[in-house]
C-alpha cells in the first residue's frame, strides 16, 4: 500500500483554510504506557465508558459537553444571574432560541435527555407508536418508558455503511405512510425526526425530505418534533449537497428547516458549544403549559430547568456562535479530514462522512467475529490499547434488548465511533488518531472478541462489563 498524505485543501480540490480561532488556554495531555493501559482497560471491563479520563490520551468518546468554549462564552459566565426565578440569562437564552431555531415557547432542561423525558411524558399515550429516523438510545428509552412503541422509518440506505447516498438520514415516506395506514393516525404519538442521525453515522436529512414529511404528517394531523441536537451540522450538509441551498447561510437553512416542524428538543452539549445544557421548544401554547408545569417536577423552575444562570448565558452565546458558517465548516471539515485519510488507506468507514464523527465499520475489521463477540466493542478496546485513544461502541451493545422478547436487538450497523469534540483537537491529533486506527487495522486478523459479563437494566452500554475471549 502506498501511503501519501494530502493536506485538507488537496483532499477537497481547493486551497486550504484554517480554524477560525486561535488557542488561548491549553490543557496538558498525558499518555500512560501500554502495560498501564492494559491494566486500566481490564479494570474497566473492556468498556471505554468505565475508563478514568486521566488514563485517556486523545478522548474521542463523545462530542457531548466536550467542546471548548470561547472567550466570549467564558465572559458570559460571569454575567450569570443566579436568581431562582426569572433570571435574565433565561430571557437571553429564549431570545437566542427564538432567533435561530424559530420556536415560540422555550423550556430549559439540564441536558437533552431531560427534554426527551418531558416531551415523551406529555406527548405519548401508552400503546401509541413513535416513528423515527433510526433510534437514538436515550430518545427511544424515554419514548418506551412513556409507553410508546418506537418504529424505525429511516430510508434503507442508512443501514448500509457503504451506500454513498448524500441524505441517509431521510425518512422513507412510504414506510411512514404504511405505518399510518396500518395503525391509524390517532395511534401515532408524533414523528420523531433527528437532524443528522447519530447512530447512522451522523447522516443528514434533506430539506426536500422534511418538507415532504411536513406535508404528509399535516395531512394526517400528526405532529412532527425534531431532535435538534446536531441540526446545525445538518444545515451545513444541506448547504453543501442539496440543490438550491449553496448560497444560503447556515443560519437561514436552520430556521427554514425548523419551520417545517412543530417543536424540538435539544442537547446543547453538542452544536451549541457548552459543557452542560438543553432545552425543549414548541409552538403550541397548551402543550407548552403542560411542559412547563412538568419541568418543575423533574428539572427545576421553568426559568432555569436544572441549570445555573451562567450555564444559560453560555448557551445563548454558544447558539449564536454555532451558526456561523466558518465555524461549522471548520468543524465538519476536520471530521472529514480524518475520514479521508482513513479512506485513502482503505480502512472501512461509514460513507458519506458525517458531521460529528468517523464511524469505523467493525464488521469489516473483524469478519471472523460473530456479532455476539462484540466486534465494535472489541475495536474500541484495541484502539485504546494501541494508543490511549478513547472511542465508543455503536453496535449490538448500544442497541440493547427488545423490551417485548428480551433478546438482543441486532442492528445491521456494527460501528466504532471516533467522535470529534468541537474546537478542541488539532489536525496533528487527527493524524495520530488515523495512525492508531491503521495499527488496529494491521493487527485485525489476530484480534479476539469479547464476552459479556454484566449488563445493567437501562442503557446497558454505559456500564456493561466484558472479558477477553
Ligand atoms: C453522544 F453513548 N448524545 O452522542 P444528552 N439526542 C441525540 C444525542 O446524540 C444525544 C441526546 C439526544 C451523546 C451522549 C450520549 O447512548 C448514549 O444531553 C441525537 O446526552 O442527555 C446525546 O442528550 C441526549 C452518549 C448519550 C451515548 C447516549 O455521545
Amino acid at each position: 500500500m502506498s501511503i501519501h498524505l494530502q493536506t485538507m485543501g488537496q483532499q477537497s480540490g481547493r486551497r486550504s483554510w484554517a480554524e477560525p480561532w486561535k488557542i488561548k488556554m491549553v490543557e496538558p495531555l498525558r499518555m500512560i504506557d501500554r502495560t498501564a493501559r492494559e491494566q486500566a482497560l481490564a479494570e474497566a471491563g473492556y468498556n471505554t465508558f468505565l475508563l478514568r479520563s486521566d488514563d485517556v490520551y486523545i478522548d474521542l468518546l463523545t462530542d457531548s459537553g466536550t467542546s471548548a468554549m470561547s472567550d466570549r462564552q467564558w465572559a458570559g459566565m460571569m454575567t450569570g444571574d443566579e436568581a431562582y426565578a426569572g433570571s435574565r440569562n433565561y430571557y437571553n437564552l429564549e431570545a437566542a432560541i427564538r432567533r435561530h431555531y424559530g420556536y415560540r415557547h422555550v423550556v430549559p432542561t439540564h441536558q437533552g435527555r431531560g427534554a426527551e423525558h418531558l416531551i415523551s411524558q406529555v406527548a405519548i399515550r401508552r400503546g401509541q407508536f413513535v416513528p423515527g429516523n433510526m433510534y437514538f438510545t436515550t430518545t427511544r428509552l424515554h419514548q418506551e418508558l412513556a409507553g410508546g412503541i418506537f418504529v424505525d422509518v429511516i430510508c434503507d440506505e442508512a443501514h448500509d455503511p457503504q451506500s454513498t447516498a448524500p441524505f441517509k438520514g431521510n425518512v422513507d415516506l412510504a414506510k411512514l405512510e404504511a405505518l399510518i395506514d396500518r395503525e391509524g393516525a390517532e395511534n401515532i404519538a408524533y414523528v420523531s425526526l433527528a437532524g443528522t442521525v447519530n447512530m447512522a453515522g451522523g447522516q443528514p436529512v434533506s430539506m426536500a425530505n422534511v418538507r415532504a414529511l411536513r406535508e404528509l404528517t399535516a395531512r394526517h394531523g400528526i405532529r412532527l418534533y425534531l431532535d435538534a441536537t446536531r441540526m446545525v451540522e445538518n444545515a451545513f450538509f444541506i448547504q453543501q449537497n442539496e440543490d438550491g441551498w449553496g448560497d444560503k447561510p447556515i443560519a437561514a437553512i436552520l430556521r427554514e428547516f425548523c419551520e417545517h416542524t412543530d417543536g424540538a428538543w435539544m442537547s446543547a452539549k453538542k452544536d451549541s458549544l457548552v459543557n452542560i445544557g438543553g432545552w425543549l421548544a414548541i409552538n403550541d401554547r397548551d402543550l407548552f403549559e403542560e411542559l412547563r408545569n412538568l419541568v418543575v417536577v423533574y428539572e427545576g423552575l421553568h426559568t432555569y430547568g436544572g441549570l445555573a444562570g451562567r450555564d444559560m448565558e453560555a448557551m445563548a452565546i454558544g447558539i449564536a456562535e454555532s451558526v456561523a458558517d466558518e465555524h461549522v465548516r471548520s468543524r465538519v471539515e476536520q471530521v472529514r479530514y480524518l475520514g479521508e485519510l482513513l479512506s485513502e488507506w482503505e480502512i472501512p468507514i461509514v460513507r458519506p462522512i458525517g458531521g460529528h464523527a468517523i464511524f469505523l465499520d467493525a464488521r469489516r475489521f473483524y469478519p471472523h467475529l460473530s456479532q455476539d463477540e462484540f466486534p465494535a466493542q472489541t475495536l474500541a478496546a484495541e484502539l485504546y490499547l494501541d494508543s490511549g485513544i478513547r472511542s465508543m461502541e455503536r453496535g449490538i451493545v448500544s442497541a440493547g434488548r427488545d423490551p417485548a422478547t428480551g433478546e438482543h436487538n441486532r442492528p445491521r450497523l456494527e460501528l466504532t465511533r471516533l467522535t470529534i469534540p468541537r474546537r478542541v483537537y488539532t489536525q496533528a491529533h487527527m493524524d495520530v488518531v488515523a495512525e492508531s486506527v491503521l495499527a488496529a487495522w494491521g493487527s485485525r486478523a489476530s484480534t479476539r472478541g469479547l464476552k459479556l459479563l454484566y449488563e445493567p437494566k437501562y442503557l446497558r452500554f454505559f456500564q456493561a462489563r466484558f472479558e477477553r475471549l
